[in-house]
């Protein structure tokens, strides 16, 4: 005991890590952003989900603070093949958000500031799947990875955790994001290896 040898840390009681298919350890935390961080100060900033009705729902970045919130443990995987294993996450989780909202919708295309959008099945965002992060490592989460807040959907390729999130539109039929008009996958799920659209 006490020696702990990278790629073997005990991990879930112990023995070889488990790694999706193709993916590398990464012991860094990069950032990946297809554009500038944008700056939002907590004043300016709201988290908002709109129905397939048209009903708008709406939290102030005081109100998100006044919300259940949990710490979150997960592994994170990026489509450029790192992943990155026990990252600790404090925020608030998407059941709590949706609860009370009335839609028969099955997908959501989620808004970052900056004009960044990933889609995903609305199932995905459920039962203690997904959060809106606002905390990295016992701290505020920084401009570069999302701060103010970010989401967070740990199952799926890292492009799904749309850093600066902004709104959640749900919506009856799936309409594709950012990277996946450019040909990345739908679903994007890392243990069936679904990077790019036909994988
Ligand atoms: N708004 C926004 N969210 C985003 C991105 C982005 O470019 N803009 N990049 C995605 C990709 S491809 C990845 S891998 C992760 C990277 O998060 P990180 O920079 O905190 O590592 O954020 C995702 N969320
Ligand atoms: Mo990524």
């Amino acid at each position: 005991m006490g020696i702990v040898t990278r790629g073997f840390r005990g991990r879930r009681g112990g023995g070889d890590v488990t790694l999706p298919p193709g993916q590398y350890l990464e012991t860094g935390f990069p950032v990946l952003s297809a554009g500038p961080t944008p700056q939002i100060a907590p004043a300016a900033w709201a988290f908002e989900i709109t129905t397939e009705s048209g009903q708008e729902h709406r939290w102030s970045w005081a109100e998100l603070q006044a919300l259940p919130r949990e710490d979150i443990t997960v592994d994170i995987h990026c489509v450029t093949k790192w992943s990155k294993l026990g990252t600790r996450w404090t925020g608030v989780s998407l059941d709590v958000l949706l609860s009370g909202i009335d839609t028969s919708a099955s997908y959501a295309l989620v808004h970052s500031y900056g004009g960044y959008t990933t889609n995903l099945p609305l199932a995905d965002l459920r039962q203690g799947q997904a959060w809106v992060a606002y905390g990295y490592d016992g701290r505020p989460l920084r401009p570069e990875h999302g701060g103010p807040a970010r989401l967070l959907v740990p199952h799926l390729y890292f492009w799904k955790s749309a850093k600066w999130v902004q709104r959640l539109e749900l919506l009856t039929e799936d309409r594709l994001g950012f990277w996946e008009r450019a040909g990345y996958h739908a679903y994007g799920d890392p243990w069936r290896e679904q990077r790019y659209a036909g994988d």
